[in-house]
């Protein structure tokens, strides 16, 4: 579909073209695209940018990876399809393995997703066919399995965008998971150690960024964690929701996101 440039809404509608043309090859699943509109609508909400708090969460999560011993980043779909690039670059940056990771998991779709990040500069991708041999306990989703040599290992693991209860099993493994969530009440975001609430489009870029910066100065990664408090962090990620819709109906207005103001 040919999107006007001058188009109100042309970056979102963008995006959305990217996810229909991965699924129609068999990266990102119906179920995916579903996923999707649910994130759109969040980050409505919080006026399609990176708050304060995701900020702040962001740099947490830059810190725990470049202190991590086995980082490992799970890509499903979703992220496969907006964010091979930038996983590739934070797996460079902080020494993080990549492993595939799926709910609707089919062989043809990790080999499809393996291809798409080797494209994206991956050297090496876990999780494929047999090597996901190991089991995460308690977990009845095809997502239990991983590979030995990576989530299963792992000390931190980033799950950006996903649906919950692989996160708990993982942080009930002792292991620190951090997600990218645009719903600050999802499981996920709530079960997590670090919950990053924004959009990976514009969250993958920034922790690369960072984490590039960071990944030398271990005294800092430790301060900026000790300093870090998730449950806190999140708490003001829904305040800031509410205080918006707040002002915006005390205001008796609405601000549409292309800044058009609209009397309610
Ligand atoms: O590729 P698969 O088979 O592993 O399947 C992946 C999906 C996403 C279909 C699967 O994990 C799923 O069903 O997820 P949920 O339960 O719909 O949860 C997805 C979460 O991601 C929701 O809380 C959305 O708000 C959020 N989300 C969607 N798009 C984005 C996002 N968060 C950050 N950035 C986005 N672009």
């Amino acid at each position: 579909m040919k999107i006007p440039p001058g188009h109100p809404r042309a970056e979102s509608l963008h995006i959305r073209e990217k996810l229909i043309e991965q699924c129609k090859k068999g990266v990102v699943t119906a179920a995916g695209l579903v996923a999707h509109g649910r994130g759109e609508a969040f980050d409505y909400l919080l006026g399609e940018k990176t708050t304060k708090p995701a900020l702040k969460a962001i740099e947490a999560a830059a810190a725990a990876l470049s202190l991590a011993e086995k980082p490992v980043v799970s890509v499903n779909g979703n992220v496969a399809a907006l964010g091979a690039e930038d996983i590739v670059k934070l797996s460079h940056a902080v020494g993080a393995k990549i492993e595939v990771n799926l709910f609707y998991r089919s062989s043809i779709r990790e080999r499809t997703i393996q291809e798409l990040l080797k494209k994206a500069g991956a050297r090496e991708v876990l999780g494929v066919g047999k090597d996901a041999s190991a089991r995460i306990p308690e977990l009845g989703s095809e997502r239990r399995r991983v590979d030995p040599d990576g989530i299963f290992v792992a000390d931190v693991v980033l799950v950006p965008l996903e649906d919950g209860d692989r996160s708990e099993a993982l942080v009930k493994m002792g292991k620190k998971v951090i997600a990218i969530d645009l719903n600050p009440l999802s499981r996920t975001a709530q079960k997590a150690s670090i919950t990053i609430v924004d959009n990976i489009i514009r969250t993958l870029p920034r922790l690369v960024e960072l984490a590039e910066e960071l990944r030398n100065d271990k005294k800092k990664c430790r301060m900026i964690l000790t300093n870090f408090h998730n449950r806190k962090n999140l708490a003001e990620s829904i305040r800031l929701i509410n205080n918006r819709l707040a002002k915006l109906a005390k205001e008796k207005k609405c601000v549409t996101l292309e800044g058009e103001m609209l009397e309610l």
